[in-house]
Formats: structure tokens, sequence, C-alpha cells
């Protein structure tokens, strides 16, 4: 995903108003990537402040202090519009759909809505588990488990593409935002030990949601996956040395 910001110049408004909008955020934070997926897909002009997760921050890196004064539990994504934070992906996506009319990820009727909330919701708990599983995972096993599990999770959400594109409606919403993260790290997966196959279904939602503004925002580069799976590399190479199973974060 690219971590250019727009300049304050380019911003639609003024300073502390509603149209002010910064992201605290980073690339490697699937939670982050559902943030900027929206925002692009939505053309909502921001600032990004990159601010890592604490096992991927170089040496001597400031915290900002904006961020720790808002940051609930030191997590990103935090977004500021005007003058009000929000952490948290889920709900900060929600607060996004209330503060902006112009091209919705939720559909205006409460019916829609739900379905598209329950949605999210849903890969948040049970597509996100497994898939963190895999790349967190350091014996063997416990990496097929997770494989499996993310494999059998991606299937069940495939069986909303039945009856057409998008997960929750006629076109993209909040669920591919939620989702987007995955699809855009699944080589680096790949790379760490996901051996499953993707529903035909679901590899094809994976490139028309690739092709949308707000995918093509935030698709790692071959670079980007490659800083992922030598991060997660190394690791893995520290936790076999070592008597601990703890990871650093
Ligand atoms: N439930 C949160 C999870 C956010 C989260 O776990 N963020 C990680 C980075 S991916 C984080 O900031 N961890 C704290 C740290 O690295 O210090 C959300 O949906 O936004």
């Amino acid at each position: 995903m690219s971590t250019s910001s727009t300049s304050a110049t380019e911003r639609a408004g003024e300073r502390g108003g509603p149209n002010d909008v910064t992201l605290f955020g980073h690339w490697i934070c699937p939670y982050s990537v559902r943030v900027s997926f929206a925002l692009a897909q939505r053309e909502i002009a921001h600032d990004l402040v990159d601010v890592p997760p604490t096992a991927a921050r170089p040496k001597g890196f400031v915290v900002p202090e904006e961020f720790v004064a808002h940051s609930p539990k030191g997590e990103i994504p935090l977004v500021r519009i005007g003058t009000e934070y929000r952490a948290d992906s889920l709900p900060i996506l929600e607060w996004l759909e209330d503060s902006r009319s112009a091209s919705p990820l939720l559909p205006g009727d409460a019916v829609g809505r739900a379905r598209v909330l329950e949605r999210a919701t849903w890969i948040d708990r049970e597509v996100f588990p497994p898939m963190i599983g895999v790349y967190y995972g350091t014996r063997t096993d416990a990496i097929e488990r997770s494989s499996a599990a993310l494999t059998a999770a991606l299937g069940r959400m495939g069986q909303w593409l039945h009856d057409g594109s998008w997960l929750a409606g006629s076109g993209p919403t909040l669920a591919e935002a939620v989702v987007v993260p995955v699809y855009a790290r699944l080589e680096g997966l790949a790379a760490l030990g996901f051996t499953g196959h993707l529903d035909h279904r679901v590899a094809d939602h994976l490139e028309r949601c690739r092709d949308l503004s707000g995918g093509s925002a935030v698709w790692w580069t071959a670079t980007q996956t490659d800083e992922f799976v030598h991060r997660f590399e190394r690791y893995r190479a520290i936790v076999a040395g070592s008597t601990s199973d703890q990871p650093d974060e």
C-alpha cells in the first residue's frame, strides 16, 4: 500500500474542520489497511501519520504525542476528524460512514446496513484469527491448523458470493474493507505456510477488490510482501532459538 499522504494544501478543509482527516496507521497492520481502503475508496482526502506496530518500529522511532494521547490502547489505526478521535477499525469505519455521504460503503436502509455490519464483524471474528495464526505460528502443526481454518473461513465467506459479485450488497461495502487486507497479503501468507486453495468465487472476488480504487491504494508491492515475510521468518527463527514462546509485542 502507498505510504504517501495528501499534503495539507490538497486537503479540502481547514485544520480542525470536518474535512481535516488524519489516519495514524501503517501498511503492515491489517486493521489499519481496512481504514486506508475505505478512505481511498471513498476519496476522502487525508493525512497519513506512519505509526508502525511496536514490533515493527525502527530503532529510535518516536511515537507521536498526539497518538499516545488519543489512542486508548496504544493501537493503530487511530483516526482524527476535525478535533475528534476514534480508535478500533470497525468503529472507525462506521464513524467514517456517518461523517460523509458521498460514495458510501454502507447501504442507506437499516436492513442492508445491518447485513453489511454483521458480515464485516463475521470476517473480523472468523477470518482474522486464523490469518494471524498463520503468520504468528511457530510450529508446523499449528501453522497447518491455522491454514486449514483460514481456508474453511474464506470458503464459508465465499457462499455469500453465490448470488452476486460483492459480499453484502450490489457494490463494495465495509465487508470488502474488512477482508481486503487478507487478500492483499495472501502471497505473504502463502510464503509463511498458508496452503489453502481459494474457492473460484473468492478468487474472482479478490481480483474485483484489487481493481477497486481502494484496493489498488492498499495492495502490497513485492517489497512489502518480502518485508512482511522476512519479519515473520526472523520472528520464527528467534522463537526457535529461545526458550520463550512469547512474541516480542
Ligand atoms: N481491534 C483493533 C486491533 C488493532 C491492532 O491490533 N493493532 C495492532 C497493530 S496491527 C497494534 O497497534 N498493536 C499495538 C502495538 O503494536 O503496540 C482494530 O480492529 O483496530
